[in-house]
């Protein structure tokens, strides 16, 4: 039967708790404890319409993936629906959502722009703060964030002349499957925070340039929309955050793999989350702005703001902890045919274990310095790997994140033997501030980069990037690293 607005409100607290989202009513009292974000925020929400909270967030299937059918308690009536519809066109607009309005109108025309740092510094003025901060956030005092960029000024190119380029392809594959350049969407999560249409814009404005998107388990569109919006040849590979129960992981790679997704790759650099100071700041700026107006930083899950874990505590708070080389890397391949990559390696004596136990690919990555804080920059573990571990290039495929932002880094990566290199940012940015058109720029951008820089180079395909053609440099003795 339809439930009252007067109804609903009477099961307001920790003994029964419902909520209403997108006019249909939950209980969700059993789930208080189990929710990723605590119980504090739900209960905030209890009695109530929490669909404004709730959306930007979860994808279309949490509610099914995560209640019984007989948690669903039906939908709100018609004077219910009524009134809240109302009270949504009333809503007073935060000085956020007036600011961020304001800036959308003045956003610069595409063809102004023309580099990644280009779209960041659009993307800082459109998006709302706890966007900013979430996807800004990096661990600590940000040291690898910035080393991770700063880590390609150290490489310098010893370019090839007179070498014919005038035919120039950067085209490559990455597991067997073609890209139309040596670059990925890395997996990140919660796009809708930056943009309603959220992930779907990545795989929309890949799909037309030939571009791979890994998708993260902690998407905020469902893992099947996702699919649904691809074009039938289009490659998705999927980012897995293990469940400590492998009942439940295993059921996350079962959907996936039906879903099409072509390769797993398992994170493991992320089994607590970083301190990210930014983003546990983020509630409290947004309260102080509104000057005394509570507004929580309902992020993924809902951040419990009082649990100072910020947005990304929440997304990996079940995840395994206690995952080895020898127990789960086995135990993947056992329950999957896909390709395995593992995402976050951070030297060079895990890079060969990885290498040992088989797997199809390392992902050299510290999460875009967000985890832990002096984590090794991943270009120079690669200079490391490729220096000390040459063979490992010839028996898995190697990849690294984190402060790609130019062609050059791009091609800077392709000679030391990466495959490939992935970006997590610069997409999201993209997609906040210029929706599905913003991510086909940014890939064109740096396709005009990588040609230039691999012509420039005198290599006319990607097989001709060698690792002669970059030399490390230090130009300070004083800070000149050991190798
Ligand atoms: N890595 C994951 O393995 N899973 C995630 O859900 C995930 N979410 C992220 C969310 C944000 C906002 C950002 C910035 C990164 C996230 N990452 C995640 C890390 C990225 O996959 C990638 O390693 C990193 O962004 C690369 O650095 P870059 O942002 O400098 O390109």
């Amino acid at each position: 039967m339809p439930w009252s607005l007067q109804e609903v409100s009477k099961h307001n607290n920790v003994q029964s708790c419902w909520v209403i989202i997108k006019n249909q009513v939950y209980d969700v009292t059993e789930f208080l404890q189990e929710h990723p974000g605590g119980s504090a925020i739900i209960l905030k929400y209890a009695g109530r319409d929490a669909t404004s909270v709730y959306e930007p967030i979860h994808p279309s299937d949490a509610l099914d993936k995560n209640l019984s059918p007989s948690q669903h308690l039906g939908p709100v009536d018609a004077d219910a629906s009524r009134y809240l519809a109302q009270e949504e066109s009333l809503k007073r607009k935060t000085k956020d959502e007036i600011r961020v309005e304001q800036a959308m109108k003045k956003r610069p025309l595409l063809n102004r722009i023309i580099s990644l740092a280009d779209i960041e510094e659009v993307a800082k003025q459109v998006l709302p703060h706890k966007a900013m901060s979430y996807y800004s956030s990096a661990a600590d005092d940000k040291i690898s964030f910035k080393e991770n960029a700063r880590a390609f000024s150290r490489f310098f190119f010893k370019a090839r002349v007179m070498r014919p380029v005038s035919r120039c392809d950067p085209s490559t594959t990455i597991l067997g499957f073609k890209t139309a350049l040596p670059i990925f969407v890395c997996g990140a999560a919660l796009a809708k925070l930056g943009h309603p249409l959220g992930e779907i814009n990545i795989t929309r404005g890949c799909a037309s340039s030939q571009i791979i998107q890994m998708v993260s388990s902690n998407a905020s569109l469902s893992y099947a929309e996702i699919a649904a919006a691809s074009s039938p040849s289009q490659t998705l590979f999927f980012q897995l955050y293990k469940h400590k129960d492998d009942a439940i992981a295993l059921k996350r790679i079962q959907e996936v793999e039906q879903l099409g997704y072509k390769a797993i790759f398992l994170t493991v650099d992320a089994i607590v989350p970083g301190n990210r100071e930014t983003d546990i700041k983020s509630p409290w700026f947004l309260d102080d702005q509104e000057n005394g107006t509570k507004v929580y930083n309902d992020g993924e899950g809902a951040a419990d703001t009082n649990s100072g874990l910020g947005t990304a505590g929440a997304l990996i708070v079940n995840d395994d902890r206690d995952m080895t080389w020898e127990k789960t890397i086995p135990w993947l391949r056992s329950v999957t045919k896909l390709p395995i990559v593992i995402k976050g390696i951070q030297r060079v004596e895990d890079a060969v274990l990885a290498c040992e136990a088989g797997v199809d690919g390392i992902l050299i990555s510290n999460h875009g310095g967000r985890q832990l804080e002096f984590s090794f920059p991943p270009l120079e573990t690669l200079y490391r790997l490729r220096t000390q571990h040459p063979e490992v290039f010839n028996k898995m495929e190697v990849y690294i994140d984190g402060g790609i932002r130019r062609g050059t880094d791009v091609v800077k990566a392709a000679c030391l033997g990466a495959k490939a290199v992935g970006l997590g940012r610069p997409f999201l940015y993209a997609q906040s501030a210029y929706g599905e058109t913003g991510v086909r720029k940014l890939i064109s951008i740096l396709e005009r980069e990588i040609v230039t820089a691999m012509q420039l180079m005198g290599a006319a395909k990607i097989a001709d990037l060698t690792p002669d053609m970059v030399e490390r440099v230090d130009w300070n003795p004083a800070t000149r690293a050991k190798l």
